[in-house]
């Protein structure tokens, strides 16, 4: 057979709960090959990361040549970016592959507080890799970063979505699940192509969310990668991210991470 081909371009996780680790579980999830790229080391467990070493950028760009010249990807997904020299290699090996189908997951801060990317790395994704992208998935932290406003309901999620399709990026999807006040039944996530959309579902305990994240941009980029519209893609995504969260795999003292392997998955 020939598989769909997803290259996901981040972070390990020594956990295996987010990072490159999730990437990949989401991608196979999906029915989908997964490449990796790896950008940084972290070390991590359920209480948070408590190091990260990133990989030279120079090196970034050799794993990125050795994958492209010769297997190629019908969709690549980029998470932990730490440096500005990291994000110009990637954006320059977008352009020199031609790569349409590029989910950009702007990974800024991890669960515990670790800033995961530098301010330098944070201007460089905004003016030059968003604009070659065809999806972000930010959540409230990071879409408020990206659109230079505070969120504090699902209207500024669209004032926000409007402000960061402004940055060049065709689908904006703002994920609520870090929205505080009213919401704490339910969790609203807002998808902007031109037009609106919002996913609502159950909130669910948010102690068993590690690679939350990660796994809903992978699952975006496999749907993407297989042919899916944005729309399809998101919300297949979501309804897979949920069942993850009411899978979590309970390891650790800290946050239990997501599981797209768990028993109840439809996609098993
Ligand atoms: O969830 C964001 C994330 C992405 N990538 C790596 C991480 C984390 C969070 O901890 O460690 C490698």
């Amino acid at each position: 057979m020939k598989p769909f081909k997803v290259l996901c371009i981040g972070g390990s996780d020594t956990s295996s709960g987010a990072g490159i680790q999730a990437d990949l579980k989401a991608v196979s999830a999906c029915g989908c090959w997964g490449l990796t790229v790896i950008t940084a080391v972290t070390a991590q467990n359920t209480n948070g990361v408590s190091g990260f070493h990133p990989v030279p950028a120079i090196f970034v760009g050799k794993q990125l040549d050795a994958v492209l010249s010769d297997i190629g990807a019908d969709a690549i997904k980029t998470g932990m970016l730490p440096t500005e020299e990291i994000i110009r290699i990637v954006t320059n090996i977008i352009i020199k592959y031609r790569i349409k189908k590029l989910i950009v997951d702007p990974v800024m801060v991890a669960k515990g507080g670790k800033v995961l990317m530098n301010r330098k790395a944070r201007i460089a994704l905004m003016k030059e890799l968003l604009p070659l992208a065809f999806a972000v998935t930010p959540n409230i932290p990071e879409a408020e970063v990206l659109s230079k406003m505070k969120i504090k309901s699902i209207d500024d999620m669209k004032k926000a979505a409007v402000k960061i399709q402004a940055l060049g990026v065709s689908n904006v999807l703002i994920k609520g699940g870090h929205l505080s006040g009213s919401r704490k039944i339910d969790v609203t996530d807002v998808l902007y192509d031109g037009c609106f959309y919002e996913f609502s579902s159950e909130r669910i305990n948010a102690r068993n969310t590690h690679g939350t994240g990660c796994t809903y941009a992978s699952s975006v980029a496999a749907g993407i990668a297989k042919g899916f519209g944005i729309v399809d893609a998101a919300l297949r995504s979501k309804i897979m991210v949920i069942a993850a969260i009411k899978e979590a795999a309970l390891l650790g003292k800290g946050y239990a991470s997501v599981n797209v392997f768990g028993d109840n998955i439809l996609t098993k």
